[in-house]
């Protein structure tokens, strides 16, 4: 049974109690209310070590210590025992596959100190001339030039975010002894960022870039299954009941089945990534196309399907800090903006998995509405601002490309009324509260029994109670490319779930045919009878009678 709900929250944005215009851990304990009288069991936060941030806190320079900007050791103790009061587990974001190049390990590097070197893919070479044409998945090539100690080194995200050496057991070990200390202090939960990077090819080559930017050499390396196999049993898995779930870049499907297999003793479950790619032209994410509806439902059920079938484990989710919002993304947010955010929710809430909501899609937040290159932080975004003006596309044209894929839409302050600074802050923020902050906040939701806030606390009470809504049974009805139906069912319960993910009805009676057999159990246009002709965005979901 997978009864968790996780919930994720963006510490830069989510709360800012010593206002300083930036979230902080204080802010997270003071909303611990909040998040338990939605239903959460997991809190997942982004990283908040100490780091430079050019990454936003995925460039650690001390594992082991709080960046000031969140706060203190003693402040996140707290968080832990008052989050266990509430029945919250605390998620921390572990970076591994890479360090900030001012981590103390890559200054002894830079120093010349040899086994620091051997922490990292330090290669000699000619400033001229990269060890491989391998692109950097943040635009550039994948190699840093560190001319002190004339040599490359390996950076597969931005610069400052040097690739660790996982080959070298003493890599290895100190990373045992990062995740140990965090135990120790009480976290029930790991989010691994990238994790299925660790394991680098035993000889770098160049790639048909025609083909590939080099991922295929580093992605479900050689020997990432036995690397995940020592971090479990060196770890959490000397541990009952710590939550763990592997961010799995580009990752393959027969990788996948394994790494969240429990008889492979790696991790518990992983997110993976192709169906939120069906909007990119030839996969490239700054080139959009309309979402393929098609594709998208094609892969749902294919990895659905191949997960169930290995008793592997998939992470449900549809927005989180690196994606743009999924109700402005693919819904319509101008004419059906409740319906648009509540199905996309729904549907990633009844497949087979754990579902993940990222914070502020429970009160419909949407994109934010920048206009100006200024406005963004995100160093993805700006470093692609620049290639599509090199590219010859307009600032129009580029703002526009931003605006539609940008990380930042989904990192504005969470909008908690309509005070100024949204309630998230006493000061102007780090980065743009979304100027419909007086529109959509919780304080507007919190007492309202037909808003969007209300109706995730239904579907969370309702994924916690149905028993079918969180077995791993599931059995997809073939329906036009505007409709997604599917069965769950266990023992003698079963529940028809009918989703409309376009901007026309559909009518889906052919697909139920006794109705006086079933009732209602969740509707997001609230029809007290059962009506066949789905509106723009409505989900409909159906228990059998007994
Ligand atoms: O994301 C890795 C990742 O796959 C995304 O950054 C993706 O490559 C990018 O958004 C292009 O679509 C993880 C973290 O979630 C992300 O915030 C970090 O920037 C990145 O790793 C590096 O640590």
């Amino acid at each position: 049974m997978y009864k968790k709900v996780i919930y994720q929250a963006y510490p830069l944005s989510f709360a800012d109690a010593n206002g300083d215009g930036l979230g902080d851990v204080r802010g997270i304990i003071d909303k611990l209310d909040y998040l338990h009288s939605l239903g959460v069991d997991v809190l997942w936060i982004n990283p908040i070590f100490v780091s430079p941030k050019n990454d936003n806190g995925y460039d650690i320079v001390d594992y082991l210590a709080i960046d000031h900007v969140f706060g203190t050791m003693a402040e996140v103790e707290e968080l832990i025992q008052k989050a266990k009061t509430y029945q919250i587990d605390i998620m921390f974001d572990m970076v591994l596959n890479h360090s900030s190049i001012f981590h103390p390990w890559f200054q002894k590097a830079l120093a010349g100190d040899k086994k620091y070197q051997d922490f990292y893919f330090f290669r000699k070479g000619d400033v001229d001339q990269a060890p491989t044409n391998w692109v950097s998945k943040f635009g550039g090539s994948a190699w840093n030039w560190n001319e002190k100690i004339q040599m490359w080194n390996l950076a597969l995200f931005d610069k400052t975010q040097a690739d660790l050496n996982w080959d070298n057991p003493a890599v290895r070990d100190e990373i045992y002894k990062i995740v140990n200390f965090w135990i120790s202090k009480g976290i029930k939960g790991f989010r691994f960022d990238v994790i299925n990077l660790i394991s680098k090819p035993k000889v770098f080559e160049n790639a048909d870039l025609s083909v590939h930017d080099g991922r295929l050499f580093y992605t479900d390396g050689p020997n990432i299954h036995k690397y995940l196999h020592l971090l479990n049993h060196n770890t959490f898995g000397k541990h009952h009941g710590i939550t763990t779930v592997g961010e799995m870049s580009s990752t393959k499907l027969e990788a996948a089945l394994k790494y969240a297999n429990p008889k492979n003793q790696e991790l518990e479950m992983v997110f993976i990534f192709h169906h939120l790619k069906v909007d990119y032209l030839n996969g490239n994410k700054w080139v959009h196309k309309s979402w393929d509806k098609k594709e998208f439902k094609k892969l749902l059920i294919e990895w659905q399907k191949q997960m169930c079938a290995h008793k592997s484990h998939m992470a449900l989710f549809l927005n989180n800090h690196d994606q743009p919002r999924v109700n402005s993304r693919w819904g319509d947010i101008k004419n059906h903006w409740y319906a648009s955010s509540t199905l996309f929710t729904a549907l990633n809430f009844f497949l087979v998995g754990t579902p993940f909501i990222y914070q502020g899609e429970e009160i419909g937040m949407t994109n934010h509405d920048f206009n100006d290159i200024e406005d963004y932080k995100d160093v993805e975004s700006i470093n692609a601002y620049k290639t599509l003006l090199v590219q010859g596309n307009s600032v129009a044209e580029a703002l526009k490309v931003l605006a539609h894929i940008s990380r930042d839409n989904s990192r504005t302050p969470m909008q908690w009324d309509e005070s100024s600074y949204a309630g998230f802050s006493k000061v102007n923020p780090w980065i743009k509260i979304n100027s419909n902050y007086t529109k959509i906040n919780v304080a507007s939701q919190i007492n309202d029994p037909t808003s969007i806030l209300n109706f995730y606390k239904k579907m969370i009470h309702l994924r916690k109670t149905q028993d079918a809504l969180s077995s791993d049974e599931i059995e997809f009805i073939d329906s036009n490319e505007n409709t997604f139906i599917f069965k769950r069912s266990y023992k003698d319960q079963e529940i028809m779930c009918y989703f409309n993910w376009s901007n026309q009805k559909e009518n889906i009676s052919q697909y139920l045919q006794d109705k006086k057999a079933y009732k209602i159990l969740l509707n997001n246009y609230n029809k007290e009878f059962i009506d066949l002709v789905l509106k723009p965005f409505e989900l409909l979901i159906l228990e059998r009678k007994k």
